[in-house]
C-alpha cells in the first residue's frame, strides 16, 4: 500500500505530522473512519446534510486513538519508557493500548467513581497501572503535570501536542471525503482539545490549499460542566456524560479562538437533552454513542428550537466514542425490565402479537 492510499494516519498525512526517519510507524488501525449520512436528523431540522463521523470506530472505541498514536510514538522516538496522562476515561483506555503496542509502560490517574465501567476495564486489561483519586479529572491532570516534571514519563494528556496533531487528521478526512470542509462542524467540548485539534487541521488543509472556507466550530459542554459557556472554572463539576465532565479545560484559550476565528459557538446542553439525543441517534440512526457524543446532537436540536436556519448547512458531527464503554448509563435508561419467561403464549401477550 502505498502512503497516500494508507487508511493509516500517520503514514497518509505524514506531511502534516512530526515525523521523523526514526518515528516507528506501528499501527492499531486508527483512523479512517466512516462518515455516514444521518436518514433522520437532517430532515428533522430541516439541513442540507448531516453526516456523523463515527471516531467510535476507532480501535479502544474513541477518537483518542488518532492523537495517541501520535503521541506514544513520538515517546518511543524520543526514548521514554513510560506514559502518564490524567483521564475521564478514554484517553487512559486508549494510552494503555498504544502504550502495550510499543512496549512501554503506562500509568493512568483518574477521578474515583466517575469512570464509565468499559473504558476502566479497558485500562486494566491493556496492563495499566491505575491510581484513583479522590478528586475530579481537573485534580487528577493537575496530579499528572507534577509528576512528569520528576520522573521520566510522558504525558500524553493533550497538553502534549502530538495528541493535537494526530487528532486533527479527522478534519482531513472529512475533507477529504467531502471534497469541501463542511459548513458547521458539531463538537463535544471537555478539556478542548479536540476542537482544538480539528481547528488545527482546517487551517491546514486551507494554508494547503485544499480548501477555501474555513467550517464554523459549534462546541457543546454539559450544562453541569460548561467552564467555557459560564466563562468561568467549575470546580464541582457534574453531568451524566462522564467523559466531559471537566470543570477547568487545558485547552480554553485555543478552544475560543476556534470559536471566535469561526465564527462560530460554545454552548450547553442538560443532561436530560443529552439523554433524549443518546436514545434518538440510536433508535433513529442506529448509533450507539456514549452520552458524551450526544451534547452535539442535543445542540442541533436545541439550536433548531430557537429557530436557527439550517436550510443550506452540511453539518458534519464527531462521533467520538462508544456506547458499550458505559453500559451501566444504557441500562439506567431502560424502563420496561425484561422478564425471565418461556412460554410463547405469555411472550406474545407482553409483545401484543397473536399466538
Ligand atoms: C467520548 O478521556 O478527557 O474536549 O480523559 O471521551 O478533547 O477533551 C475525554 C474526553 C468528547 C471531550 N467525547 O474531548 C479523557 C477525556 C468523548 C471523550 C470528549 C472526551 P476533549
Amino acid at each position: 500500500m502505498n502512503s497516500s492510499s494508507s487508511r493509516f494516519i500517520l503514514e497518509r498525512y505524514s506531511k502534516f505530522l512530526p515525523i521523523t526517519d526514526q518515528t516507528p510507524l506501528l499501527t492499531l488501525g486508527e483512523g479512517g473512519t466512516p462518515l455516514v449520512r444521518s436518514r433522520t436528523l437532517e430532515n428533522e431540522i430541516d439541513a442540507a446534510a448531516v453526516y456523523f463521523k463515527l471516531e467510535l470506530s476507532n480501535p479502544t472505541g474513541s477518537f483518542k486513538d488518532r492523537g495517541m498514536i501520535m503521541a506514544v510514538a513520538k515517546a518511543y522516538e524520543n526514548g521514554a519508557k513510560a506514559v502518564l496522562c490524567a483521564s475521564t476515561g478514554n484517553t487512559s483506555a486508549s494510552a494503555s493500548a498504544y502504550a502495550a503496542k510499543f512496549g512501554l509502560e503506562s500509568y493512568v490517574i483518574v477521578p474515583s467513581g466517575f469512570i464509565a465501567m468499559g473504558k476502566l476495564a479497558q485500562a486494566i486489561v491493556y496492563g495499566a497501572k491505575i491510581v484513583s483519586i479522590d478528586g475530579s479529572f481537573d485534580d487528577s491532570l493537575k496530579i499528572a503535570i507534577s509528576l512528569v516534571e520528576k520522573n521520566n514519563v510522558t504525558l500524553v494528556n493533550s497538553v502534549n501536542p502530538n495528541r493535537i496533531d494526530g487528532q486533527k487528521t479527522g478534519a482531513f478526512e472529512i475533507v477529504d471525503e467531502l471534497q469541501d470542509a463542511p459548513d458547521i462542524l458539531c463538537i463535544p467540548v471537555g478539556n478542548a482539545g479536540n476542537i482544538t485539534a480539528y481547528w488545527k487541521g482546517f487551517n491546514e488543509y486551507k494554508d494547503a490549499k485544499k480548501i477555501k472556507n474555513l467550517p464554523m466550530m459549534w462546541g457543546f459542554q454539559a450544562a453541569g460542566a460548561a467552564p467555557i459557556v459560564i466563562d468561568k472554572k467549575v470546580d464541582n463539576p457534574s453531568t451524566i456524560a462522564t467523559a466531559i465532565r471537566i470543570g477547568n479545560p487545558a485547552s480554553w484559550d485555543s478552544a475560543k479562538i476556534a470559536r471566535d476565528d469561526s465564527n462560530g459557538l460554545i454552548e450547553s446542553v442538560t443532561d436530560e437533552e443529552i439523554i433524549f439525543a443518546y436514545q434518538k441517534i440510536a433508535k433513529e440512526e442506529g448509533i450507539f454513542a456514549e452520552p458524551a457524543c450526544a451534547a452535539p446532537i442535543a445542540g442541533l436540536l436545541k439550536k433548531k428550537k430557537e429557530g436557527y436556519n439550517f436550510k443550506d448547512k452540511k453539518i458534519v458531527c464527531i462521533v467520538t466514542g462508544s456506547g458499550l464503554k458505559d453500559p451501566d448509563t444504557a441500562l439506567s435508561i431502560q424502563s420496561n425490565k425484561i422478564d425471565a419467561i418461556a412460554d410463547p403464549g405469555e411472550i406474545a401477550k407482553i409483545l401484543n402479537w397473536n399466538y
